[in-house]
């Protein structure tokens, strides 16, 4: 029921110590001394809470949350101290302003400490409860443990080139973690992007500190009680990260730089020729003039439209670096900064001149990307490049770094326009904007491209970014290095990304840095082949990582894993798909659809899924060649290499170099696709599908042409169900027009013993690898095809 919005003096102090309680149809509102605490129900499930300084709530807006979705709210119940929705109760102390949040029973989900709000200057620090057994994961690309409990991170973009498993801060800020323990799982989002820090109990045992030099006090709170449920109403909050074009999932080849179209060339053919398919292939800045973006180096790319062409033809799409540094080249007939100079594009010094620093091109200027204009500017600097045919665009340092100064960044008062979204017109300082910067660089980069190109799926790689910028661009994780520890590293960063909503997300194969031995390059094409962008990417002066770079015997194993992801592609497709559907990770940590998982007691801090299906097992320490254990979470796996059960929840691998163990979970039906050297292939022959009995038997199929947006789409659902005669498959019906490139079906079902028949279809099984096979005309209709033994 709607009930008066006049305050409720709930307690009888001092005048100056007037405390409030007064309900909102939407949450509640609470005074004590200069501060107000607002609680909002966004949905039933995500609260925002904002705190006003002297009665002055900050500007309602945000980079990370469209104003759509701020605009939500739902109608709450009443409560004495605070207000309920069907799923949660929050209460208020308002002597304190101590906020808790229960669930609909009444059990805590996270409470502030006594003395919850400090401030100090501009700064703030929230403090709140850590109850024992919770861990923390998150954050975006940070490095340090796994789970975050008992460290400290700092929010502030750097070029962290060389960085170590224990560098904080490194490229990106997102503010946002999801907490997993005994009682569930909920998430926090500060929504700030001023330099910012999480305590995890680092500093003060039993206190989660977070806190913002500057800033609004402006958060999530967002209730599981499954951590699928926060991540998808993170992203819900956020955006999800739209569905990426198909190639984007094919293998990509990169080094600092492939120096001439010749030595571009002679990468493809050698590619070919050794049969390891390949998608894509990138060109990093020695392609440029003078390093000046968006401009060519003619001598050594002479014609980069036939580059592009050429390659098109072999299934090989360019994608070119186009940093945001514009060279400051007054009077050079040098278009980006002549015309952004001229549109008032950059950023201005304090003063109100142009600022200037030192990156590659020499002293450049800096795009002023908070402000719309700015934006759509940019966005036509591409246009060049996408008639040339260049496939996807690399914005890298925009964190922004800046050399030859010891904050390897811009000074803090440097000026932003912010002119944006429903923002109010005003300048900003650098301290403000730095944490976004890079996201609404990659912004413009998305949305010229959408521009440029209605049809087609940008595809835009940054490295820099904030809360929300997986609706712009895929990521990867900078300038790693050829070591264990950080192939180790990449995966954890991986599955933190997909937990932030960065699903698309990659580590340069084989370390940035250094050089690999040929044991650690050949362990890391094995494991990236299964995370969600398989870049292989190496500095300069490093030896080459290309597959061929350590002779036959390592490239026959690379090439199989990059042949077994080829394959794997209708199934990763549909889970990409449904990624950009709900915010489900594509990389996930075991215990997200096996909760049971987080305490099974084997170290799993390299164990992941692709979907839900697939478990990849690598080893905890992949250099030893000592055995290991896996835990497979309860209710059966198949292995995925041999295709038989698995007994046990408990194995023992031994490690050997040509093998990654994969499982596939008991119940999973596996769509697969015969070999192809690309993406842009079609694939010859039947549309397989792997039938791994178990509880609650599916699989999905989705598809389409893989480029455009608003194209005819393709989905299905097939069930499995083991009756006591047999096995029966039922294809759902159809949706969707998309007409796919198989007639027929190739089914495999595994874990099969003993004869069987199918009504009109010829069978065949194999004892040994105790499997059941046949062949079926494509099932665009609902359909039940019943095996009896
Ligand atoms: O200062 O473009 O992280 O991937 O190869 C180095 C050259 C600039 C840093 C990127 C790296 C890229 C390199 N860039």
């Amino acid at each position: 029921m709607l009930r008066s919005i006049a305050p409720v003096l709930v307690a009888l102090a001092a005048p100056a110590h007037a405390q409030t309680l007064a309900p909102r149809t939407d949450g509640v509102e609470a005074r004590a001394g200069a501060l107000t605490l607002r609680v909002t129900a966004q949905t039933d499930a995500i609260l925002r809470v904002r705190i006003a300084r002297d009665g002055k709530f900050p500007e309602d807006a945000s980079w990370a949350v469209p104003a759509s979705v701020r605009a939500k709210s739902v109608r709450v119940t009443p409560l004495a101290d605070g207000f309920a929705t069907p799923a949660l109760r929050v209460h208020v102390d308002p002597a304190t302003l101590r906020l808790s949040v229960d669930d609909a029973v009444g059990k805590r989900i996270t409470a502030d400490l006594p003395d919850p709000i400090k401030l100090d200057g501009t700064g703030f620090t929230l403090r709140k409860a850590m109850p024992v057994g919770e861990q923390y994961f998150g954050l975006g690309d940070k490095t340090g443990p796994f789970d975050r409990r008992g460290a400290s991170y700092v929010d502030w973009n750097t070029d962290s080139y060389g960085f170590s498993p224990a560098t904080d801060p490194i490229y990106k800020s997102i503010p946002f973690f999801v907490s997993v323990g005994g009682g569930g799982s909920y998430g926090i989002f500060l929504d700030n992007s001023w330099r910012s820090w999480f305590d995890f109990g680092h500093r003060e045992d039993g206190t989660l500190a977070i806190g913002s030099t500057g800033g609004p006090i402006d958060y999530y709170v967002i209730a599981g009680p499954t951590a699928p449920e926060v991540v998808r109403r993170y992203t819900d909050l956020t955006g999800k990260a739209p569905l990426a074009p198909r190639w984007a999932l094919g293998y990509q080849q990169s080094r600092y730089s492939y120096m001439s179209d010749a030595e571009v060339r002679e990468i493809a053919s050698k590619m070919r020729q050794s049969q390891v398919p390949l998608d894509l292939i990138w060109l990093d800045i020695d392609y440029q003039y003078h390093n000046w973006p968006f401009t060519v180096n003619t001598q050594a790319f002479p014609d980069l439209k036939k580059l592009a062409g050429d390659l098109k033809g072999d299934g090989i799409r360019l994608v070119a670096i186009t940093d945001l540094h514009v060279a400051a080249a007054p009077g050079k007939n040098y278009a980006p900064y002549d015309s952004g100079k001229a549109g008032g594009h950059f950023l201005h010094n304090s003063d109100g001149s142009t600022y200037v620093g030192p990156v590659w091109p020499g002293p450049a200027v800096f795009p002023d990307f908070t402000r719309k204009a700015s934006r759509d500017w940019w966005g036509t600097l591409f246009k060049a490049f996408v008639d040339d045919g260049i496939a996807g665009f690399w914005n890298d340092m925009n964190e922004p770094a800046i050399f030859e100064t010891p904050t390897k960044t811009m000074p803090l008062d440097t000026v932003h326009r912010v002119d944006s979204d429903d923002f109010a017109p005003r300048d900003a300082s650098h301290a403000e904007i730095h944490n976004v910067y890079g996201m609404e660089n990659s912004r413009a980069t998305f949305e010229g491209l959408k521009k440029l190109r209605p049809d087609d799926r940008p595809f835009v790689m940054t490295r820099a970014s904030y809360a929300g910028g997986q609706r712009y661009a895929v990521t990867w994780t900078g300038d790693n290095n050829a070591s264990w520890e950080h192939l180790r590293l990449s995966v954890q960063q991986l599955i933190n990304l997909g937990l932030s909503g960065f699903s698309y997300s990659a580590a340069d194969v084989g370390g940035f840095t250094g050089g690999p031995s040929p044991e650690l390059l050949t362990r890391w094409y094995e494991i990236a082949a299964f995370t969600p962008v398989f870049r292989v990417h190496a500095a300069k002066d490093t030896p080459r990582t290309e597959p061929w770079a350590d002779g036959p015997e390592h490239l026959a194993i690379r090439r199989r894993f990059i042949e077994a992801r080829y394959r794997l592609l209708p199934y990763l497709y549909a889970v990409a798909e449904e990624n950009a559907r709900t915010g489900d990770p594509i990389m996930r940590p075991v215990w997200y659809d096996y909760p049971a998982a987080r305490t099974a007691g084997c170290d799993q801090s390299m164990a992941f899924t692709l979907g839900r299906s697939l478990l990849v097992a690598a080893s905890p320490k992949p250099e030893s060649p000592r055995p290991y254990d896996v835990c497979l979470p309860a209710g059966g796996w198949y292995d995925y290499w041999s295709g038989l059960p698995v007994s046990g929840d408990k194995l023992s691998e031994t490690p050997a170099l040509d093998r990654l163990p994969v499982y596939v979970r008991a119940g999973t039906i596996l769509p697969r696709q015969p070999l192809v050297q690309s993406t842009a292939q079609v694939p010859q022959g039947p549309l397989s599908l792997d039938v791994y009995p178990g509880k609650d038997c599916s699989g999905t199929l989705y598809w389409d042409n893989g480029l455009t947006v608003n194209g005819a789409t393709l989905r299905q659902t097939i069930r499995c169900t083991q009756t006591a005669s047999g096995l029966t498959i039922d294809f759902g019906a159809r949706e969707g027009t998309y007409k796919p490139w198989w007639k027929a079906i190739a089914v495999t079902v595994h874990g099969w013993q003993g004869a069987a028949t199918i009504k009109g279809v010829a069978t065949s099984t194999n004892a040994t690898a105790r499997t059941l096979a046949f062949t079926l005309p494509d099932q665009p209709r609902a359909a039940r095809i019943a095996v009896t033994r």
